[in-house]
């Protein structure tokens, strides 16, 4: 029977959509039927696992899945060995310390003696034992930020993305202790028929994580700048540069790092580039 490479995701959260649009951008095609527990993609060797998000690093660990997408902090908070494939970039947030109005907050050291909600003890004890504190760590798998109010705790150790949450529970946040992601986790001992098919995904993913990064522009330019604007746009490769039928301008094209776009089109304008095309990559390998 042919191999599938086995991939868990969650079945329904805030890491569901972007985990499956992901593989989709691959260019695999699947039902993605949230009901269903397993299902197999039409057109490449993979079978979804939908499960929670808790579970999927000891899946993987286990074997049960290849590989899972899951947040850094469900990783890391497990601490079971496994290998940290890929960062996806998506799901971002902050693991942070909040108080209620009234403590005074001057760093970890007001946390001595205190007591603690978290969710995620095993990375808030790491941190307090670096720090030198100790406090009272108080597991609680969920609704953390109402603790201080009824009384179970002096300050509490949460995830954050917008902040809206501790406002709108009375807290302040006072310091992130750590950053996540989402990430691709595998199974270290893929044996190698899976992993050619793991190989053949991270080929795609990174063509697909690339083609984020980076912008397709064209734009036309005197020639006597095309110098010039070659320096402005650096980047990966020289310009694709073509006549015009007026000889006095050329067309060029080229991609351009999305994070210095706007840097990039603002000095082209000023060299005198006119009908400046943006386009995006939907993929990118080399
Ligand atoms: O049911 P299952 O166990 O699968 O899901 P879950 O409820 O345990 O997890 P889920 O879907 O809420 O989160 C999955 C992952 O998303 C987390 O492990 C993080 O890696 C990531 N993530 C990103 C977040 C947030 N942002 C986030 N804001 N996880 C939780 N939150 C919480 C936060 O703690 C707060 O209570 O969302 C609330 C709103 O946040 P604010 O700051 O925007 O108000
Ligand atoms: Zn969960």
């Amino acid at each position: 029977m042919e191999s599938r490479l086995r991939i868990a995701v969650q079945k329904s959260g805030r890491l569901s959509e972007k985990s499956l649009q992901i593989i989709r951008d691959c260019g695999i095609r699947f039902g993605s039927d949230s009901r269903l527990l397993k299902e197999q993609a039409d057109n490449f060797p993979i079978e979804f696992l939908y499960l929670r998000d808790d579970d999927i690093p000891r899946y993987v660990y286990d074997g049960v899945a290849d590989i899972g997408i899951v947040g850094r902090n469900e990783y890391d908070e497990q601490g079971l060995e496994l290998e940290v494939l890929r960062d996806l970039g998506f799901s971002k947030c902050r693991l942070s310390i909040a108080v209620p109005e009234g403590f005074a907050y001057e760093g970890l050291n007001s946390l001595e003696g205190k007591r603690i909600a978290t969710s995620y003890p095993g990375i808030l004890a790491r941190k307090l034992a670096q720090a030198h504190v100790n406090a009272r760590i108080y597991e609680i798998s969920g609704s953390v930020e109402i603790t201080p109010s009824i009384g179970v705790a002096d300050a509490i150790c949460d995830l954050v993305s917008t902040g809206a949450t501790l406002v709108s529970n009375g807290l302040r946040e006072t310091e992130a202790i750590y950053w996540s992601t989402a990430v691709m986790i595998g199974h270290p001992g893929l044996f190698a028929e899976k992993r050619t098919i793991l190989n053949r995904l991270l080929l795609r993913i990174d063509a697909v994580m690339r083609a984020d990064d980076y912008k397709y522009i064209m734009f036309n330019l005197p020639k006597e700048h095309l110098d010039e604007a070659a320096a402005i746009i650096g980047g990966m490769k020289s310009p694709t540069v073509t006549p015009l039928l007026d000889e006095a301008w050329c067309a060029v094209q080229t991609v351009v790092r999305e994070e210095r776009f706007w840097d990039v089109l603002e000095q082209l304008k000023a060299l005198g580039a006119q009908g400046i095309l943006v386009t995006a990559i939907e993929k990118m390998a080399d």
